[in-house]
């Protein structure tokens, strides 16, 4: 997989891909991770990437022209002036022809709150991608003109505001290369993780039996791994009633989490 981010400030990747299990899917070769910094597409002395709002108002917004340029050159996406005959040139003038790309080679995700939300299948869509393209708005906005030409696909991680697309770029690769066949050890699968099985996971504990008198559920230390199986799904149930039931409604249960649901009061809705 190969992952193209359009950034005013690539310095912001270094820290995060060169660790843990991001770092070990670029050294084996699961992921290239390549940053584009916008600025270097940007004309003029002053390499300009943003620019007041027309109609006023507070805040910057990134031209539309730097990022077009950015995209276009490392995906290779020749732009040709479309032809006179072609009736896709309404909007075009005598002074500002219109111009037209060759079709996007991948996905062109623009991140912004106002995307689609992320969650582990939108992760499980991208990654049946062989490449991503993800453009880092920042400041008040993105030249709409990005939205309607250029992107693709939208893409929020959550209701909050953040300065700037590239921790949410980040969040994506991340959760993109965990699912790369490869990228995690044997032990870890992600197919166990929370939210892959619609569920929350269940507790987790590790040596010693007992710490500062706390103790480890004594089903664990039994060695009895039918018990300790249904144990985990229990947790699993009972933590995903407790802290996110709206996941419940969506999660695939069987007849016996049913059973068990009825008895913590909840009714399938
Ligand atoms: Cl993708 N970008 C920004 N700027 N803020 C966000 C976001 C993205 N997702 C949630 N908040």
């Amino acid at each position: 997989m190969r992952f193209d981010i359009f950034t005013l400030f690539p310095a912001m990747f270094e820290g995060p891909f060169s660790d843990s299990i991001i770092a070990r899917a670029l050294s084996a070769g699961i992921i290239q991770v390549q940053t584009h910094n916008v600025r270097d597409f940007a004309e003029g002395k002053h390499q300009v990437t943003d620019d007041y709002p027309y109609g006023g108002g507070g805040g910057m917004v990134m031209k539309p022209d730097p990022i077009f340029r950015a995209v276009e050159a490392a995906l290779e996406m020749s732009a040709r002036q479309a032809g006179a005959d072609q009736a896709d040139t309404a909007q075009a003038t005598e002074e500002e022809p219109l111009f037209i790309s060759t079709p996007a080679p991948c996905p062109i995700i623009l991140l912004s709150p106002q995307g689609r939300p992320f969650d582990q299948r939108v992760a499980a869509e991208l990654a049946g991608h062989e490449r991503l393209a993800l453009i880092c708005g920042r400041y008040e906005g993105v030249d709409e003109r990005v939205r309607l030409h250029l992107a693709t696909d939208e893409i929020s991680i959550g209701d909050y505001v953040l300065s700037g697309g590239e921790l949410a770029a980040m969040v994506i690769v991340d959760a993109v290369t965990r699912l790369l066949p490869g990228a995690l050890g044997f032990e870890a699968a992600p197919a166990q993780d929370s939210h892959a099985t619609g569920l929350l996971e269940y507790p987790h504990f590790t040596r010693p039996p007992s710490f500062r008198g706390y103790h480890v559920p004594e089903i664990l230390l039994s060695g009895h791994h039918g018990r300790v199986a249904q144990w985990r799904r229990h947790e699993s149930l009972r933590r995903t009633l407790a802290r996110r039931p709206d996941l419940l409604a969506r999660a695939v249960l069987g007849k016996k989490d049913l059973v068990f649901l009825r008895t913590l009061g909840w009714e399938k809705p």
